[in-house]
């Protein structure tokens, strides 16, 4: 499963968040563990189901929308000098380790300090926020680096083993690879066997950035003055109200409102009695969200998905005629594949076996016979033909 993590400094407003992005109505959650302990929950990534453009009856969407599970983690805060092991410093950067994607979260409203403490609204550069997190992180990093520098290299003289692999060897647990280790040097302009500190520091820069996208989320924009938004929007940011958010999924949870995750708007219920406080607090979030387009939170999660991770939605079908699984579940499964991806990678993906008796694929919406070289398409519908079950 896709997994992002969200990071950030204390009291930015990660765990509400987490909360918000975990909450699911249960007729969204058909997954069956929503939360996997305290800090990884399943949230979702939405798209269009299929259905409605196949005519199929479907119990799998609400409404013609699709949430397809991610794995999130509320990453515990970062402070200043983590990297040096101040607060939880490595947990805290070991954690990152499981994402594939990290959601940067800052104070939009400038309300909070380096290190988390309550300011005054618009008292602090929101931009410096988005330096920070990078900052350590890379740093940790080049941490690793430098202590295992010397026995790197003996490794890649003694062995006749590149310097490139001895590194992407060092950073496997990141999920690193040769190829990444090749265009962070190449992004760096560096030669590795003569890399000085600042060179290996930048080195460290690149390789963060390729190994690790990040998108950020300019939290409590619902406070934040002007100014800070202005800061901000100079960099590619997602503007977002993790307490809004909150509000409406406790709110359509207990049927008060109609609101599905990352819809623009909500309708109140008619026959729901409200106190003028709740009234109040929904009218606020309304709002924010003609304001911005939505509360921001189910737009972070899906830009992270479908943008920064380059993933397509594909359902895979075993009656490519009814839509269904061998128990006549209409559209049962949706997989978040890798754009580029073949009909022999989503055969790997159902089962390895089934990729492995692979034979030839059935487009459901077409009919046809595809090569296995076929690229997929967001929203495919796919049998595969197999000799194995
Ligand atoms: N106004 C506003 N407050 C928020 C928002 N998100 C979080 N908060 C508040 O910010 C404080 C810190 O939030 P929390 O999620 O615990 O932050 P964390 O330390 O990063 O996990 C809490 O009082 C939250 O209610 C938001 O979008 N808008
Ligand atoms: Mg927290």
């Amino acid at each position: 499963m896709i997994t992002l993590a969200i990071a950030g400094k204390p009291n930015c407003g990660k765990s509400t968040f987490f909360r918000a992005a975990t909450l699911a109505q249960a007729e969204i959650a058909n997954y069956p563990f929503t939360t996997i302990d305290a800090n990884h929950g399943v949230a979702y990534a939405r798209t269009t189901c299929p259905c409605r453009e196949m005519r199929v009856p479907c119990e799998n969407c609400l409404d013609g929308v699709r949430f397809v599970p991610i794995g999130l983690i509320d990453v515990a805060g970062l402070v200043p000098e983590a990297h040096k092991g101040r607060g939880l410093g490595n947990q805290f950067l070991d954690n990152l380790r499981q994402a594939d994607a990290i959601l940067q979260i800052v104070d939009a409203s400038g309300g909070t300090d380096a290190e988390g403490n309550p300011v005054g609204i618009g008292s602090r550069d929101p931009e410096k926020d988005i330096e920070f997190l990078q900052y350590e992180f890379s740093m940790w990093m080049y941490g690793i680096l430098s202590r295992n520098w010397a026995k790197l290299q003996r490794q890649a003289q003694a062995r006749d083993f590149s310097l490139a692999a001895a590194i992407a060897d060092t950073f496997a647990g990141l999920g690193v690879t040769l190829e990444q280790i090749r265009d962070a040097t190449d992004e760096a302009g560096i030669d590795l066997r003569t890399a000085g500190e600042e060179d290996l520091i930048r080195f460290c820069r690149e390789l963060m950035a390729i190994s690790k996208p990040m998108l950020i989320v300019g939290n409590k924009a619902d406070l934040a003055p002007q100014e800070c938004l202005d800061r901000l929007a100079k960099h590619d940011v997602i503007f977002a109200s993790a307490a809004g958010e909150l509000a409406l999924r406790m709110a359509a949870e207990g049927k008060f409102i109609r609101y599905l995750p990352g819809d623009q708007s909500f309708t109140p219920n008619p026959e729901a009695n409200l106190s003028a406080a709740q009234q109040a607090g929904l009218a606020k979030v309304a709002e924010f969200m003609r304001r911005f387009d939505g509360t921001g939170i189910q737009r972070a999660l899906d830009a992270a998905v479908f943008d920064l991770l380059d993933r397509i939605v594909v359902f895979p079908v075993e009656d490519e005629h009814k839509l269904t699984d061998s128990k006549g579940r209409v559209l049962p499964d949706a997989f978040l594949m890798k754009r580029g991806s073949t009909p022999r990678d989503l055969a790997y993906q159902v089962h390895t076996d089934i990729g492995e008796g692979f034979l030839y694929a059935i487009d459901a919406k077409t009919g046809m016979r595809v090569k296995d070289t076929l690229e997929l398409k967001n929203g495919d519908i796919i049998k595969i033909v197999s000799v194995r079950k």
